[in-house]
């Protein structure tokens, strides 16, 4: 039964490729390239270079095919939410056809959005959506939020027990995505580990000097009674297990978060952090590109069952959810044996 959905689909792909290269249907053809570009929270991040090599990946692919796409990858190169705003209203005044954007605030990009919509830029979110989605074509949600917090919570669970106090080290106070996974653990903790609880939840902005500023104020007045950091941005993370380790407390303080597993190997070697939570984020970027491609082009594939897919090249058909959402996979735990 599966097997003969993604036949349909794969049929239907091509179909819909072909009559692009063809007949130029929708908004480019294949002779025209598109432009494309991607403007993650920030750039100085190897998260989002992540992000950014999935994405050329699709755009190489899509020039393969006869579908070209001319490419570009700007934003601020620490967290910063005007600075962001500023990039995206820069980047409408070049009218390119699709906009990729991973917000700092979910609220305050709101505005820059729905002007680059109505400038008849196609938008797609991916890893950090806004709170409107009306400003937005597409979200690509890297992991279902409830996944992502089971994840971590369980990790707490079975290193420092069900009752484990807990502080947590955020982004930017407004970030959708570490809202949503905080909301999530604390529903997911009330619901399997009642007696486990958030001590203090600390907001670094992913930057790395308050990051770590803020993981000091957490052993300094939160430790014994927060035995665990959980560090939920990539910047945030190594520089929680630094802290811990400057402390001199590493093995006392349980640090478990979410970064590229490269940024924690030497961590992991000090013996401060255990586990890593993380999906692919090449993915994530490679299935962005896509979708802004397949809006742009005309080429998503519509009712199929009742459902609208993206086509994600080499990763395969992705349903479009409720809200316009479309789910990429599951969280990785990396130990010390696989990174
Ligand atoms: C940071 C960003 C991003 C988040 C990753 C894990 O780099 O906040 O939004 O998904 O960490």
């Amino acid at each position: 039964m599966r097997k003969s959905i993604f036949i349909t689909l794969l049929v239907l792909l091509s179909i819909s490729i072909a009559s692009v290269v063809a007949f130029g249907e929708g908004a480019a053809t294949s002779a025209t390239p598109i432009t494309i570009y991607m403007v993650p929270k920030f750039t100085g991040a190897p998260y989002f270079t992540a992000c950014e090599q999935g994405a050329l990946q699709a755009v190489s692919e899509l020039n393969e095919l006869g579908l070209p796409v001319k490419f570009y990858y700007m934003g601020p190169s620490t967290a910063n939410t005007e600075d962001e705003i500023k990039t995206i209203t820069s980047i409408i005044a070049l009218h390119p056809n699709a906009l990729l954007y991973s917000a700092n605030d979910s609220q305050a990009l709101i505005p820059v959005l729905k002007q680059a919509m109505a400038a008849g830029i196609k938008v797609v979110g991916f890893d950090a959506d806004v709170a409107d989605p009306s400003a937005r074509d597409l979200f690509i949600n890297q992991v279902d939020f409830n996944v992502l917090a089971r994840t971590l919570i369980d990790l707490v669970a079975q290193n420092v027990g069900p009752d484990a106090g807990i502080a947590i080290l955020s982004a930017d106070p407004n970030a959708a995505n570490q809202n949503a996974w905080i909301a999530a653990m604390k529903a997911y903790m009330a619901q399997s580990y009642p007696k486990m609880n958030i001590v203090t939840i600390q907001y670094g902005g992913d930057l790395p000097g308050p990051s770590y500023q803020d993981a000091q104020t957490i052993i300094n007045a939160y430790y014994p009674k927060a035995k665990a950091i959980v560090a939920i941005t990539s910047v945030a993370f190594p520089m929680a297990a630094q802290a811990v380790l400057d402390a001199g407390l590493a093995g006392k303080i349980y640090v478990v978060g979410l970064a590229t597993p490269n940024d924690m190997k030497k961590y992991f070697q000090a013996g401060v952090v255990k586990q890593d939570v993380l999906w692919n984020p090449v993915h994530l970027g490679s299935l962005a590109l896509y979708a802004a491609n397949d809006l742009v082009r005309g080429m998503m594939i519509n009712n199929i069952n009742g459902k609208e897919y993206i086509g994600g090249g080499k990763l395969g058909f992705y349903a479009v959810g409720p809200n316009n959402v479309v789910l990429l996979g599951k969280p990785f735990i990396f130990t010390a044996q696989n990174v």
